[in-house]
């Protein structure tokens, strides 16, 4: 059995003392890898400045090797900063309007991309499956196989894949959509992302799909599917069971007092529809003066990316927005909208989730959206909440006893936190049931399975 290698731009390299990193992702990948030996490599988050990238960091843990590599100031700006989050990350989300395309940025883009390949080549051995990771690395394989490297390349996109009429107001779509058909397998969160790349295909008629999840472009055959993303349910329940007694989750029951707790829990990022939400919260309080006074609405927002001036401006808009919405219905006792812009750890978060009567998940557009599966998994099996989910979210083609709700519409979402409070206990318990008894068997292990076994097959 050949090693596995991934490429994702940024890794988890754990701390001293082999600390396992948070999340479900590096968790299921890190234990692919323990099993088959071999190589995570990817940006190390620094910058060189204006020097050449000093050689590979290689650090051995086990039978797995992180490499990293450090990238110049002008790679991290036209490279991540630029095409990867101020073109593709806006595009694939559906926001032409934010989308800034720049001939030095596609450029970075592809140019940090041909540099990944000829740090990763020396590295690899003939048998060895590699598995790239998400929009940084779309030309990866492309850049590889121009040196000759032949083995199996997988590539799985955490972010939705958009229809042909919003992919191709960027003028490179056809090296990106070469990119993709490098790959022997290339991977999406849904069904959904799938049809439209296959749409994207057959516009200019660059490809097509072949049926048997096969697609053909450039004269070349390659594989394509849809494997919905998951987290360690059976692991994040128990941390939520567990939960009940961390002193900062019963801070949170003391402060809340009987009130009903909603909950929402994003990285801070426009496709999150993070002042929708609030719109909504605002106006079910509004229309529902039962309700005042008996409710808080907690979000918990880490800031992410905020040199990209659109994050910071929203990071503003936020805060704002919630301040508003206190100001103009709180009491001397009640605070409707707690606003917390810090990361949480595994198991206070899933020890607030389990204190939450209604999860909020309202994305404009999401891949995935994980934060609805470890709302579900963290529970009570007795007396479950209410997951309220957007049916733009990926999440939405697998979660089917969630309130589904267009983000969109406030008024409707507004509805849908008064049925969610409302609902009585048979109802959740049986909506609740059917998404636990899902993410049991679709956890984010099999996930990482279904794909390596296509892939060796591919
Ligand atoms: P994200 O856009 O980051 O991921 P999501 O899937 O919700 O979105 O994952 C966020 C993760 O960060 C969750 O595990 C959540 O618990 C954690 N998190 C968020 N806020 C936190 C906080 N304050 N403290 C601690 N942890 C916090 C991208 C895509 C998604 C796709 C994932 C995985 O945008 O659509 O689901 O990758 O493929």
């Amino acid at each position: 059995m050949g090693r596995l290698v991934i490429v994702s731009n940024r890794v988890p390299v754990p701390e001293k003392g082999g600390i396992a990193p948070a999340g479900g992702l590096a968790v299921a990948l890190k234990a692919a890898l323990e099993e088959r030996g071999g190589i995570w490599m990817g940006w190390s988050g620094k910058s060189s400045g204006d020097t050449d990238p000093g050689p590979l960091s290689l650090q051995e843990q086990g039978n797995i090797t992180y490499a990293l590599t450090d990238l110049t100031g002008k790679d991290v700006e036209e490279y991540y900063f630029g095409f990867a989050n101020r073109v593709l990350w806006p595009l694939c989300h559906y926001r032409l309007d934010l989308a800034e395309y720049g001939r030095k940025e596609m450029a970075g883009y592809f140019r940090v991309n041909r540099f990944f390949a000829h740090r990763l080549a020396p590295l690899l051995r003939p048998d060895d499956i590699i598995w790239v990771h998400d929009y940084h690395l779309i030309p990866l394989a492309a850049e590889l196989r121009q040196m000759g490297i032949k083995n199996r390349i997988g590539f799985f996109l955490h972010i939705p894949w958009p229809p042909a009429d919003i992919l191709f107001t960027m003028p490179v779509h056809e090296e990106i959509m070469r990119g993709l058909a490098a790959y022997d397998l290339v991977g999406f969160q849904t069904d959904y992302d799938l049809e439209n790349f296959a749409g994207c295909l057959r516009r200019e008629e660059m490809g097509d799909a072949l049926g048997d999840g096969r697609f053909i472009a450039n004269d070349k055959v390659f594989k394509g599917g849809a494997y919905g993303i998951s987290i360690e349910t059976a692991a994040f329940a128990e941390f939520a069971r567990k939960a009940v007694s961390h002193s900062t989750v019963n801070k949170a029951r003391l402060s809340i007092e009987d009130r009903d707790l909603i909950i929402g829990v994003d990285r801070l990022d426009y496709s999150k529809g993070l002042t929708q939400r609030i719109d909504a919260f605002e106006r079910f309080v509004v229309n529902n003066p039962g309700h005042q006074r008996k409710v808080t609405y907690l979000q918990i927002t880490p800031k992410s990316r905020s040199e990209v001036p659109e994050y910071e401006q929203m990071q503003r808009t936020v805060a704002e927005q919630a301040g508003r919405v206190n100001g103009a219905l709180g009491t001397v006792d009640w605070v409707p909208i707690r606003y917390m812009n810090r990361s949480v750890s595994r198991p206070v978060l899933a020890g607030l989730y389990r204190l939450a009567k209604v999860g909020l998940v309202t994305p404009l557009r999401d891949g995935m959206n994980l934060v609805a599966k470890e709302y579900v998994a963290a529970q009570n099996p007795d007396d479950p909440g209410v997951l309220i989910l957007s049916r733009f979210a990926g999440a939405a083609r697998e979660l089917k006893g969630a309130l589904l709700v267009n983000p969109y519409d406030v008024e409707g979402t507004a509805n849908s936190l008064g049925r969610a409070l409302n609902m009585p206990l048979d109802e959740r318990r049986e909506r609740w049931r059917r998404m636990m008894d899902y993410l049991l068997e679709h956890d984010v292990s099999r996930w990482c399975d279904d794909f390596m076994a296509d892939l060796k097959a591919a």
